[in-house]
């Protein structure tokens, strides 16, 4: 049912394409961490090996880019979302969080979004460890929104209680960014 799949002004791709701001960082998984601050009961700093010392998960989304491509079923492993909910416990008034990467790039999405079964800290795809052009060694998927919302050399999450714009956002791309609702540029 391909076509309930495929959102609005968009074209199945099976092929990956690259896309980023043009550096690509290299992170050895040794020097690599994940901190998560902001309005949070329990930050963290997690090293690789905590990481990988979390509960794993697997799940399969489509990635839909706002340049118009989608591809289908990728298979992610990494760690849920809520499994990272789960250990720094937002603060009742957490509404948003910023993703920063390692390539300074940043995005904004509602804790709504973030918050949900199919959202992963993903380190693999199809079984492989993720390159550095795709976002290696941990990326963020958060298939509902537009694929620009999925962080690639994730460094940082913080909470906050208001909606900031990240790189993209400041320049006029839209704050949630919904495939299905075109949500492509801020008007
Ligand atoms: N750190 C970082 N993450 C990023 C980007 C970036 O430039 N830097 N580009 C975004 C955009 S616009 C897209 S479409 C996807 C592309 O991911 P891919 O190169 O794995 O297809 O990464 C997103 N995440
Ligand atoms: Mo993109």
């Amino acid at each position: 049912m391909a076509d309930n799949r495929l959102p609005p002004g968009q074209v199945r791709t099976h092929k990956w394409p690259v896309l980023d701001l043009g550096d690509q960082p290299v992170i050895d998984r040794r020097d690599w961490s994940l901190s998560v601050g902001g309005m949070v009961r329990r930050p963290i700093k997690w090293s690789w090996k905590d990481f990988m010392a979390q509960p794993q998960i697997s799940s399969v989304s489509d990635i839909h880019c706002v340049t118009q491509w989608s591809r289908f079923d990728n298979r992610w492993e990494g760690i849920g979302a809520k499994t990272l909910l789960e250990a720094v416990q937002p603060d009742p008034e957490a509404s948003h969080l910023m993703l920063r990467s390692y390539d300074g790039y940043s995005t904004n999405l509602p804790l709504a979004d973030f918050d949900d079964e199919d959202v992963i800290l993903a380190h693999s795809w199809e079984g492989e460890p993720l390159t550095r052009e795709h976002g290696g060694p941990v990326r963020v998927i958060v298939p509902k929104l537009y694929f620009w919302k999925s962080a690639k050399w994730l460094r940082h999450i913080t909470f906050t209680n208001q909606d900031i714009p990240g790189t993209w956002e400041a320049q006029g791309y839209h704050m949630r960014g919904d495939p299905w609702k075109e949500e492509r540029y801020d008007d």
